[in-house]
């Protein structure tokens, strides 16, 4: 399984991106890391350090040719996430997981939003590969 991780560019004036610094994406690498012991393959879009716009992000995300999308969310970049996952819903049906502290903490939210297919809470490397997560992916797959 393709599994393509993003991490999405808050939308803030390039003096305040540059005062973040160059911010290793620990999440991602975190939960691509487990994930590609156990066989799957991964790409991580970095938005942020590439100053990717949506499209570029998006472009991205298609070219990797990906099975599912994980993207992760702190709450000052939610609004472009769902810019993005509106952009890959124009171009593509894809099952898309969210995690990070903006799911974690806003599961309503982000759940009454309708745009994501999972949410995982807390830490999510475990939960992506668990054989209950897989079972439920392999039934939403079938019904496509
Ligand atoms: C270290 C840290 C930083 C470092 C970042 C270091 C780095 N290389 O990433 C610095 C100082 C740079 C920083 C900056 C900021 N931070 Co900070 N930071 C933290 C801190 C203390 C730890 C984060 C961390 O690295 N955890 C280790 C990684 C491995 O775990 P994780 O990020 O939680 O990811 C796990 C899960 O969330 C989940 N997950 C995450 N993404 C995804 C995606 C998918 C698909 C899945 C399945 C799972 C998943 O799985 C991951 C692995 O277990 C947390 C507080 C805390 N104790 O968690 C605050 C925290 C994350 N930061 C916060 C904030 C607000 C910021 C800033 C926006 C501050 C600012 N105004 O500039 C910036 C944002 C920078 C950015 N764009 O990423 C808030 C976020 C709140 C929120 N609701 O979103 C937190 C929670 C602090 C707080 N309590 O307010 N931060």
């Amino acid at each position: 399984m393709r599994v393509s991780l993003i991490r999405p560019c808050p939308r803030l004036p390039e003096k305040y991106l540059k005062m973040m610094g160059n911010i290793t994406p620990l999440a991602l690498l975190s939960v691509g890391g487990v994930l590609q012991k156990s066989g799957y393959r991964c790409n991580l879009v970095d938005a942020f350090a590439n100053r990717f716009s949506i499209k570029e992000t998006v472009d991205k995300i298609f070219e990797f040719k990906p099975d599912i999308l994980g993207i992760s969310s702190l709450t000052p970049d939610y609004n472009v996430v769902i810019d993005i996952v509106n952009e890959i819903r124009k171009r593509a049906k894809i099952p898309i997981v969210i995690g990070g502290q903006h799911a974690t903490n806003m599961v309503n939210q982000v759940l009454n939003s309708g745009l994501f297919d999972y949410i995982i809470k807390g830490e999510g490397e475990f939960t992506f590969k668990s054989p209950d997560f897989l079972k439920v992916m392999d039934a939403f797959n079938k019904m496509k």
